[in-house]
């Protein structure tokens, strides 16, 4: 493991990451048709510079353009697989960028999907192994595992006991952080955060809901136990990234309840 109270990545042991590779992920007309500004990279590079956002996570290609113009300002999480929607096959996240390179970059982290329970489980734990084994030793990088059991044989992904999986795993395989899907309730949430013992819980942040059902959750998250949040379109699909941004910092930094932060 390594120790995220300093890193780059982290505040007071707690993250806030943006998340930005929906136009792989999803396609842009998925996420991006309804605020067209954000098919402009720079324009989520903005929003990550607020000082709640501890790192911005993006593909290989949007870093190499982008990030040599805001290294100062935002820290880099490389997400060196991803999937387009396009792809129909078992759950499956290819590596499109290795650690050496994304160390040249400038990153401050790497991130990585794992799809457990998918028919290539074992090409991916073992693409994992290595990028985990090369972050650690090499870099000193920090390894966040987008942990999403999902494939063939898992009728619900955000039970309980599929998400508490999900953290262990990330915790069992070296992941330092743990990014995973709510799993219904603050209970639910707690067992996933114990399950993951000294690996960082974070939650996913999902398609767009209101301000006060988002803070919510995130709210019983931190509650739970958990480290913060790892966030896309609940952010830069907002009118007013930054006012969300803003009570995001309270809840998350500052201990605030949904109420005081939206006051
Ligand atoms: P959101 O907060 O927008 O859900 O983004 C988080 C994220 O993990 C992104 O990094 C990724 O593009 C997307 O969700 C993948 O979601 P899914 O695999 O459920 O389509």
């Amino acid at each position: 493991m390594i120790p995220l109270t300093d890193s780059p990545v982290t505040r007071d042991g707690k993250s806030l990451i943006l998340a930005m590779d929906h136009g792989l992920e999803h396609g842009p007309s998925a996420d991006f048709s309804s605020v067209p500004d954000t098919l402009d990279p720079e324009t989520v590079f903005d929003i990550a510079t607020h000082d709640a956002v501890t790192s911005l996570a993006v593909q290989k290609g949007v870093a190499e353009t982008y990030y040599p113009s805001y290294d100062d300002d935002v820290s880099l999480l490389a997400k060196l697989n991803g999937t387009s929607n396009l792809w129909m096959g078992e759950p499956y996240s290819p590596q499109n960028w290795t650690v050496d390179y994304a160390a040249e970059l400038g990153a401050d982290a790497v991130g990585y999907t794992v799809y457990s329970g998918s028919n290539r489980e074992p090409e991916m734990y073992e693409e994992f192994r290595d990028v985990q084994e090369r972050a650690h030793r090499e870099y000193d990088l920090p390894v966040v595992m987008w942990s999403y059991p999902r494939g063939q044989g898992l009728k619900n992904d955000t039970k309980e006991s599929v998400i508490a999986y999900g953290t262990r795993i990330a915790h069992e395989l070296g992941a330092d952080i743990a990014k995973v899907k709510y799993p219904g309730s603050p209970e639910e949430m707690e067992w996933a955060v114990k399950s993951a013992a000294d690996t960082k819980v974070v939650m996913s942040g999902g398609s767009k809901v209101s301000d006060y059902d988002f803070l919510s959750s995130v709210e019983a998250v931190m509650n739970a136990g958990g480290s913060g949040l790892a966030v896309g379109r609940n952010v830069w699909q907002r009118d007013d990234p930054e006012r969300i941004l803003d009570a995001l910092e309270q809840v998350i930094f500052e201990g605030a309840t949904t109420d005081e932060a939206l006051e």
